[in-house]
């Protein structure tokens, strides 16, 4: 999969559309790249999402797992009632990511040394709820930083309303931070807390409720975000797995890891 030409349309490689796609993330904190990847580069990472997937699935057997990164595994975390989280390697996708349609965006804003955290892929069975709303790590400063961290999630095929795709805070990522606004606790932020919605960013302040957007994805649109942003996956209500591919990217300097906490392999029992 090291074809460059099968992976992506033009997009974010161009000069206005890369300066544009940066201008977005630092003013709303999200963009949506339609169509970004082509049909081909779809159809492989969906096929080795779902065949990597089964694979973690059946080895998990009827193991108790919990919800959240500290009750999950190596392989596989559930990030809400039925909504599963399988990580999945560059190397295991057979991609090389500065290959990748997003990666000029990435080391834009991240830096030319900007690193891969986490890839794999998440879905969420028909019939599951809506997460609570979240960020996926905190803010480091006081002061407002750009983004220590960026993630891009790639839809493997349509998904309607009714799938559930990620619903955004537009501008949130301006309002999340902890360190500046003491009415907020890191943890009921980064772990999902019902308690933690859009109003409570701007409870007892002039600022306006942030706008919620989720908008259906057409096969190979990617939702980038800025990891402090406030986001949630919504319930699918379809009758269909909603598979979506992601790939996370942090600074060169940054090293938190609240996303897999767990120190346990799905393997150990049967060793
Ligand atoms: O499933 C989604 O759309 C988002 C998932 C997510 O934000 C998470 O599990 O942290």
């Amino acid at each position: 999969m090291n074809d460059t030409s099968i992976l992506a349309q033009d997009g974010l490689t161009l000069g206005k559309p890369l300066a544009n796609a940066q201008l977005r993330l630092e003013d709303d904190g999200h963009l949506c790249a339609t169509g970004l990847c082509k049909s081909e580069f779809v159809k492989h990472l969906l096929e080795v999402a779902l065949s990597h997937s089964d694979q973690v699935i059946s080895a998990l057997g009827a193991q108790p797992i919990g919800i959240g990164s500290a009750a999950g595994f190596d392989e596989v975390v559930q990030r809400s009632p039925g909504r599963w989280d399988i990580p999945i390697s560059p190397d295991k996708f057979g991609i090389d990511q500065r290959d990748l349609p997003w990666w000029p965006l990435i080391t834009a804003v991240l830096g030319d040394d900007a690193k891969h955290s986490f890839s794999g892929v998440v879905y969420s069975d028909p019939g599951s709820p809506a997460q609570c709303w979240h960020i996926d790590s905190p803010h480091v400063s006081a002061d407002h930083l750009p983004p220590h961290a960026l993630n891009v999630m790639i839809a493997l095929h349509d998904v309607p309303l009714t799938m559930g795709p990620t619903e955004l805070a537009t501008g949130s990522h301006l309002l999340t931070n902890h360190l500046h606004n003491s009415s907020l606790v890191s943890d009921q932020l980064v772990y999902q807390c019902a308690a933690t919605t859009p109003e409570k960013l701007v409870a007892g302040t002039q600022d306006a409720v942030p706008r919620t957007v989720s908008s259906a994805l057409t096969a190979g649109s990617c939702l980038i975000f800025d990891d402090r942003i406030l986001h949630r996956g919504l319930g699918n209500a379809s009758n269909n797995r909603r598979s979506m591919a992601y790939f996370s990217y942090r600074q060169a300097g940054y090293f938190e890891n609240t996303h897999f906490e767990s120190k346990r392999s799905i393997f150990d029992v049967k060793r």
